[in-house]
């Protein structure tokens, strides 16, 4: 047997390149097969290639041991049964599987992935997989000078990542949205290289800290851990979006929220009293301005104890959320993983005698400081501690509570490391693991622990959760926040490229903290933050202790209506964005999409950070500078109108537009549909009416689907939902139409207008066979009453 060496030295001991030398996997010795499983011995370790789908193979190395074949719990993905054939040639394997071929050379081992087109997805030349003796891994990969990197989770910097170190370390760094910030909230060791208008993806399911070198000066790109092993699986594309289905295929896909989930939401840390929050909910109500959600900061708790409330300040919290709920209105409570050391707290007792806290490996609990004071943290390793953590929500659903806000969960602690001691054990289900190898997965499983909670105790009812840390994975279970930015237009500038890198990963439900947490802001930025926020998948406005007040209101009536419209807009949107979210339950595609998502072969979009899409026809494209009315906009091919003027403008060009402040530029690709709806006080309002808007172009044929369902119960993966297909043909002078409908879920709404843009002169459409009255509105615009 080979000997373990991967613990005796540690990375942070500061060995140098000479007594620390890079140590190649080696030459290969054997190779045994199984159905869809390779093994080949080496010098220095053993790898596996197992195919887990057609277009998803998995590298496993595992330096001077054998393998083992474990994954992190960012792997929802079993292997399917896969065809391969194994050529033992004289210098090479060849693995042949239906749409993959690996090509293992022997001596030394170098790996190349192509698709059945002979398209390279991986490669090694030179350099290939290999370790350190202080338990380093890495793995190289040559690169292409026509590369461009996405992905990657939550980062500063703009959208394409080529040129860039990114380090995977879940961090609170306080109101740290800088490009020079790295290491943030959440960790997501995946990225997609689109190389010439094609698409691969990559997993490094490794969970300690993490480094992707995507530095651009030689033809060689790497990832590497500061332990574990070599473990990562090719997803073979051959589009951006097949990338994305394989990934959320490998990782699990984001349930349809609530439908309250997608409205506006509010929130302030804090808001201190039940009579602040009736209060705020009363002005929304008097100035007509929607809302959805109100959210409860540290502030509402007894001492900072999770799952109390301070009954001085919130003397009937079931009452409070019952009212509010009457009126529309959700209350989002925050917890915290940290438990307040304190004997007769029930919780802790809970803890303690329930054996749910972390501990060292000699038995102590670890102790961290963080807001309740010294406090203990649940091992959400640990299946037993996910199970009581989930069942302690009842606390929360019995006052009628249906989302929970988890801040705090990386664990943040307040000391100079900023997290819990690396020396920590995790009990692991029985596969004890230090803290710093299963940090980065502490946010994750605290919110498997709760969404599986609270998921037991709504009855059916779909819960939302609202994370600040993650891994790989966590679109299963959480929306995300960014953290905490500030009030800086240069942090609504970085949020747009960050929320849509989080899209390609996996993670449609995103979102900043709009109008900025840290700092003051201001009437303007508020206003263009808004208009952002609007499309934005999650749009919640959130600030700091000490800043500004930042409701709509806040900044004075000028700046108030604008505010409103856009958060009007927003819920005339809501049937648009819920389409755009259940296409990202099915096939893992984000709602706020970057261009190149669309268009992969047009290099315009590779870089594209200050404008975004929303699905595949309609460009956003924001005012992100202060006292500006106009800014760049690229419009790619195709022809595309401006949503408020109808004037069109020709794809495959940039245009300067003009964009006062109560003005988001907005584009809808000609030849497409969206679906709006009505202007509610909040999602729970009637929802009696759907408005299509058909961009007409002359000698076309579109198709186009609008989802709905129920918006609160889990009944649509058993397909009570309601999926209508438009297929629209534009001759010259006459448009048919075609709708049919999928599904058994009758939706709440009969009306369905459809109004006809730039359309010719027509008195009737042909509906299905039957001819329909068209009605003029304007100079641009009809409309058929269906
Ligand atoms: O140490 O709960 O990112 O949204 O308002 C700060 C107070 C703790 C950080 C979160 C922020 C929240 C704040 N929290």
């Amino acid at each position: 047997m080979l000997e373990d060496t991967s613990f005796a030295i540690r990375p942070d001991q500061g060995m140098n390149e000479e007594k620390n030398p890079f140590q190649d996997i080696g030459n290969a010795k054997n190779i045994s097969k199984t159905e869809n499983e390779i093994k080949i011995s080496a010098d220095n370790g053993e790898l596996a290639v197992v195919f887990y789908r057609d277009d998803i193979v998995r590298f496993v190395f595992q330096p001077l041991k054998e393998v083992m074949l474990d994954s992190s719990p960012a792997i929802v993905l079993a292997p399917e049964k896969s065809e391969v054939k194994l050529n033992d040639e004289k210098n090479a394997f060849r693995l042949e599987a239906p749409k993959l071929t690996v090509l293992i050379t022997k001596t030394p081992i170098r790996i190349t992935v192509m698709d059945s087109q002979r398209r390279v997805l991986f490669e090694q030349k030179e350099k290939g997989i290999g370790f350190k003796p202080t338990g380093e891994v890495i793995c190289h990969s040559t690169r292409n000078h026509e590369d461009h990197y996405y992905g990657l989770g939550e980062k500063t910097g703009y959208l394409d990542k080529r040129g860039e170190k990114l380090t995977m370390w879940n961090t609170d760094v306080y109101a740290p949205h800088n490009p020079e910030t790295d290491a943030l909230y959440q960790s997501h060791p995946y990225f997609m290289v689109l190389r010439n208008g094609a698409a691969q993806g990559i997993h490094f399911d490794n969970t300690f800290k993490s480094t992707f070198d995507f530095r651009s000066e030689a033809d060689v790109y790497s990832f590497g851990a500061e332990g574990g092993i070599v473990d990562f699986y090719v997803m073979a594309g051959p589009g951006p979006k097949d990338v994305l289905e394989q990934y959320t295929a490998l990782t699990g896909r984001a349930p349809i929220p609530p439908k309250w989930a997608i409205g506006y939401h509010q929130s302030r840390y804090s808001y201190e009293s039940e009579q602040e929050v009736r209060e705020l909910a009363a002005i929304f109500k008097e100035k007509e301005i929607p809302l959805d959600a109100v959210y409860l900061d540290i502030h509402y708790m007894n001492g900072y104890r999770v799952f109390t409330f301070d009954r001085e300040r919130f003397p009937e919290p079931e009452n409070l959320v019952r009212d509010l709920k009457e009126q529309g209105i959700r209350i989002i409570p925050i917890v915290d993983p940290g438990v307040k050391e304190d004997p007769e707290y029930p919780i802790y007792q809970e803890g303690i005698y329930g054996d749910h806290f972390c501990k060292y490996i000699e038995g102590s609990l670890y102790f961290g400081d963080v807001w309740p004071g010294n406090s203990a943290f649940p091992d959400f390793t640990s299946s037993k501690a996910r199970e009581w953590w989930g069942e302690k929500h009842k606390y929360y659903t019995d006052l009628g509570i249906e989302g929970i806000w988890n801040d705090m969960n990386e664990p943040s602690v307040f000391n100079e490391s900023k997290t819990m001691d690396l020396k920590v054990m995790h009990n692991n289900d029985g596969n004890p693991k230090t803290h710093r190898e299963l940090h980065n997965v502490y946010g994750l499983l605290m919110g498997e622990a709760t969404y599986d909670g609270m998921k037991k105790q709504l009855g059916g009812k779909r819960p939302f959760l609202l994370t600040r840390s993650g891994f790989s994975g966590v679109q299963r279970y959480a929306a995300v926040w960014t953290g905490d930015n500030r009030s800086f237009w240069e942090h609504l500038q970085l949020s747009i490229p960050m929320v849509m890198n989080l899209g390609l990963s996996g993670i449609p439900f995103a979102g900043p903290d709009v109008g900025g947490f840290a700092h003051d802001s201001n009437g303007e930025l508020l206003a263009r933050w808004s208009q952002v926020g609007a499309f934005t998948p999650y749009f919640r406005n959130h600030s700091a202790i000490g800043t500004l007040r930042q409701e709509p209101w806040s900044f004075g009536e000028k700046y108030e209506q604008i505010i409103k419209k856009y958060i009007e807009l927003r819920y005339q949107w809501l049937p648009q964005l819920y389409t755009l979210f259940a296409e990202a339950w099915q096939k893992g595609l984000p709602v706020m999409r970057p261009l190149m998502l669309e268009y992969p072969e047009d290099e315009n979009t590779f870089n594209l950070s200050d404008q975004f899409m929303l699905g595949n026809n309609i460009i956003v494209a924001p005012i992100m500078q202060p006292s500006a009315e106009h800014r760049a906009v690229y419009l790619p091919e195709g022809e595309w109108v401006d949503y408020w003027t109808d004037e069109v403008y020709a794809g495959g060009n940039h245009h300067l537009v003009h964009a006062p402040l109560e003005v988001l530029p907005i584009f809808i690709k000609k030849g497409t549909v969206i679906a709006l709806g009505e202007v509610r006080h909040s999602t729970a309002a009637a929802d009696s009416k759907r408005i299509l808007h058909y961009y007409y172009q002359p000698d076309s044929t579109s198709t186009f689907k609008m989802y709905d369902d129920d918006g609160t119960t889990f009944a649509y993966e058993s397909g009570e939902y309601c999926l209508k297909t438009f297929e629209i043909k534009a001759m010259n002078r006459e448009i048919s139409l075609k709708i049919s409908t999928e599904g058994r879920y009758e939706p709440e709404w009969q009306e369905v207008d459809i109004i006809l843009h730039d359309a010719p002169e027509l008195t009737t459409v042909d509906v299905n066979g039957e001819m329909k009255n068209v009605e003029k509105n304007t100079e641009k615009t009809c409309t058929i009453h269906l």
